[in-house]
C-alpha cells in the first residue's frame, strides 16, 4: 500500500566527491599518478570494498575452541570478505606506500590519504593495517632486526603480506601498562623466550605476528617492577599448521562496535617469543608504534566523519518534507555545514600530522617539525576521537528514522566511532601524554607550536596574531610548572600560585 518509496542515499567515489582532500593534494602532491590512482581506488571502495566491508558486519568472527574429539584447535574462523580485506590491502599498498617512499615527504600523506578512502568501507580491516603499519615502524626504527617480518608487513605481494598484532593490555591496567604488565619471559638456551601471561584485549587476532610486552625473569623466577621491568618481544601467533604458538584463545569479546574483528582474551602458555627491545626498554620502544596507530586512529576518525557528512548532504538532495528537499531548508543547511566545518578542520589537523610524519621519516623535518609531531600526534587522536562520535551522531540524525536502522549500514557508523576515543589510549590519558611531551622537551613542543602558529597568521590572519602571542606567554611557565609539579608537588603549588 503507498506508492511512494525513498531513494537511498548513495555512495559515491570517495575521492572525487572530496573537494578538500582533492584541493589539499593540488597544493601540495599535484602528480597526475597520485590522482589517478586515488580515483580509481575511490572507484574500487564503490564498487567492491563497501560491500566487502558490510559482509564483515553481517559475517562477524567466530572462535572454534576444540575440534569434535575435544582436541583444543583454537582457531579464528573469519569470512571470506575479511581474507579478501587482506588481499586488497596488499594490492593496493596501503602499508606498503609508507614505507616505499615513492613521493619523498610526501609519501605519508599520499598512504593515509588512500586510507582515509578506504576506512569507513573497511568493515574495520583499518585496524590490523593500523598495527601493521606501527609494527613496520618499530621494527625500522630498532634498526631492522628481523628483516623477513618487515619486509613481509610492507610488501604488496598479498601471498607474502603478513599483519601484526599489539597486545598490551592486561586485566590490571591497559592505560597502565608499564605496572599492568604481570606477562613473565623465560630466556630459553637457544636465545629465544617463551612467554607465560594473559593478554585482555587483542584485536585482529588472526593477525599472522605480534608486538607484545612482558617482563623478563631472572635466575630465581623473579622481575623487576615498573616501566625498566618491561621488555618488547615479538612472536609468530600460528605455525604453518595453522597452530597457535603456545596461545590459548580463552574467548572472543563481545563488543558495542568492531565486531567485523575479532577482539580475543589470550592465555600465553609458553608463546615463543624473539626479544625486539633492549631489556627494560619495552614501553618506550613501543611508543613509536603508539604514534603510528594513533595516526591511523585519527585518520579513521576524519573519515567517519567526512562519511557521514558526505551522505548527509546525498541525502539532503533526495529527501523531500514539507513540500521542499532537505537541502532547501536553511535550518538542515546549517546543520549540515557545522558537520561539514567540524569535518574539515579535523582534516586539515590529521593531514598536517601525516605532513609532518612523512618529513621525520624522509629527513627532511627540522627540529620544530619533530617537536609538533610529537605534540600534535595525542592532540590530533584524542580530539577527533570524540568529534568523530559527535558528527557521525549528529549526521545520523540527517536521516531521520533512517538512520537507526540497521541495515542501511549508517548505525554501524556511530558504533564504530565509539571506540575511538578508547582504545590506542583514552582522551585523558592522552591528555596526560600532551603534559609529558611539554615536560620531557623542557616546554619546546610548546614554543615550537606558538611560532608555526604565529608564523601562519603572520600571512594569513594578523589580527589574530596579538591573541596568540598574550597566549603563547602565558603559558610558556607551563613546562617548569610540569616539571615541578612532578618531582616537587608542594612547590609547584607556590608556583601556581604566583602565576
Ligand atoms: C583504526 C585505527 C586504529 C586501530 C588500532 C587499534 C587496535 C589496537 C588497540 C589498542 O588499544 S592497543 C593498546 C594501546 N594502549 C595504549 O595506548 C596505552 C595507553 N597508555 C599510555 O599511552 C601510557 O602513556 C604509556 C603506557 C605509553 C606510558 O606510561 P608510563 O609507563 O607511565 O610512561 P613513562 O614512564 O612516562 O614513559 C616510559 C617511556 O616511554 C619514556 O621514555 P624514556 O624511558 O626514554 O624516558 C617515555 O618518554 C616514552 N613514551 C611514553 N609515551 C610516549 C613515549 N615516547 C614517545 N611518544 C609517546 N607517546
Ligand atoms: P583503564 O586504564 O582502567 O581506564 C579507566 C578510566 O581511567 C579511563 O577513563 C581512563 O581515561 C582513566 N584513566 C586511566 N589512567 C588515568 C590517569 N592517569 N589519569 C586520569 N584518568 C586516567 N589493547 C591492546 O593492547 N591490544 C588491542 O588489540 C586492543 N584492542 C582493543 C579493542 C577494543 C574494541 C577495545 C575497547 C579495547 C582494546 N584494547 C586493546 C584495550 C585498550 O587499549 C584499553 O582498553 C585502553 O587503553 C584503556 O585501558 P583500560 O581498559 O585498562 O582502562
Amino acid at each position: 500500500i503507498g506508492t511512494f518509496f525513498q531513494e537511498r542515499p548513495l555512495l559515491r567515489n570517495p575521492f572525487t566527491q572530496d573537494a578538500l582532500l582533492r584541493g589539499y593534494l593540488r597544493r601540495h602532491l599535484p602528480l597526475q599518478e597520485v590522482q589517478l590512482d586515488l580515483t580509481a581506488f575511490g572507484e574500487r571502495v564503490v564498487c567492491e570494498i563497501d560491500d566487502l566491508g558490510r559482509q564483515c558486519e553481517q559475517n562477524p568472527p567466530r572462535l572454534q575452541p576444540y575440534d569434535a574429539w575435544g582436541h583444543r584447535v583454537d582457531r579464528i574462523i573469519t569470512c571470506d570478505a575479511w581474507t579478501r580485506m587482506k588481499h586488497i590491502s596488499a594490492q593496493e599498498g596501503l602499508v606498503a606506500a609508507g614505507y616505499e617512499r615513492r613521493f619523498g615527504e610526501w609519501s605519508r600523506v599520499y598512504q593515509m590519504s588512500k586510507l582515509y578512502l578506504y576506512a569507513p568501507s573497511a568493515g574495520l580491516y583499518s585496524c590490523p593495517l593500523a598495527m601493521t603499519d606501527g609494527a613496520a615502524k618499530v621494527i625500522e626504527s630498532l634498526g631492522m632486526p628481523i628483516r623477513e617480518a618487515f619486509e613481509r608487513l610492507t610488501t604488496r605481494d598479498e601471498k607474502r603480506f603478513w599483519t601484526s598484532g599489539q597486545w598490551m593490555t592486561e586485566r590490571k591496567g591497559g592505560s597502565d601498562v608499564a605496572n599492568g604488565t604481570e606477562t613473565v619471559a623465560q630466556r630459553q638456551e637457544d636465545g629465544s623466550y617463551r612467554l607465560y601471561g594473559f593478554k585482555w584485549f587483542t584485536s585482529a587476532t588472526d593477525a599472522d605476528i605480534t608486538l607484545t610486552l612482558a617482563r623478563i625473569t631472572d635466575h630465581h623466577g623473579n622481575t623487576t617492577p615498573g616501566s625498566v621491568g618491561v621488555s618488547l618481544f615479538c612472536a609468530e601467533v600460528w605455525d604453518s599448521e595453522g597452530r597457535t604458538n603456545g596461545v590459548e584463545i580463552q574467548r572472543l569479546k563481545e563488543k558495542l562496535g568492531t565486531r567485523q574483528m575479532p577482539t580475543a582474551e589470550l592465555l600465553l602458555d609458553g608463546m615463543r617469543a624473539r626479544l625486539l627491545s633492549e631489556e627494560g626498554r619495552g614501553v618506550a620502544s613501543i611508543a613509536n608504534m603508539l604514534t603510528l596507530t594513533r595516526i591511523h586512529n585519527t585518520v579513521s576518525a576524519v573519515a567517519a566523519m567526512r562519511r557521514i557528512t558526505q551522505l548527509g548532504r546525498e541525502y539532503s538532495t533526495k529527501r523531500s518534507v514539507f513540500g521542499k528537499l532537505l537541502k532547501d531548508h536553511p535550518l538542515h543547511v546549517q546543520t549540515l555545514s557545522r558537520l561539514e566545518v567540524e569535518t574539515r578542520a579535523a582534516f586539515l589537523l590529521m593531514m598536517e600530522v601525516c605532513r609532518l610524519l612523512g618529513r621525520e621519516e624522509t629527513g627532511a623535518a627540522t627540529e620544530r617539525d619533530t617537536h609538533l609531531l610529537r605534540l600534535l600526534t595525542p592532540v590530533a587522536k584524542l580530539y577527533t576521537g570524540k568529534q568523530a562520535v559527535a558528527v557521525v551522531s549528529e549526521g545520523l540524525e540527517c536521516f531521520g528514522g533512517q538512520g537507526y536502522i540497521e541495515d542501511t549500514g549508517l548505525p554501524a557508523l556511530l558504533r564504530d566511532a565509539q571506540v575511538l576515543s578508547i582504545w590506542e589510549g583514552t582522551t585523558n590519558v592522552l591528555s596526560l601524554d600532551v603534559l609529558r611531551s611539554i615536560s620531557k622537551s623542557s616546554g619546546r613542543v610548546l614554543q615550537a607550536f606558538f611560532s608555526d602558529v604565529e608564523e601562519r597568521l603572520r600571512g594569513a590572519g594578523p589580527a589574530l596574531l596579538p591573541a596568540v602571542q598574550s597566549l603563547h606567554s602565558s603559558l610558556s611557565g607551563l613546562a617548569q610548572f610540569i616539571q615541578t609539579a612532578e618531582s616537587r608537588p608542594s612547590e609547584s603549588l607556590q608556583l601556581a600560585a604566583r602565576d
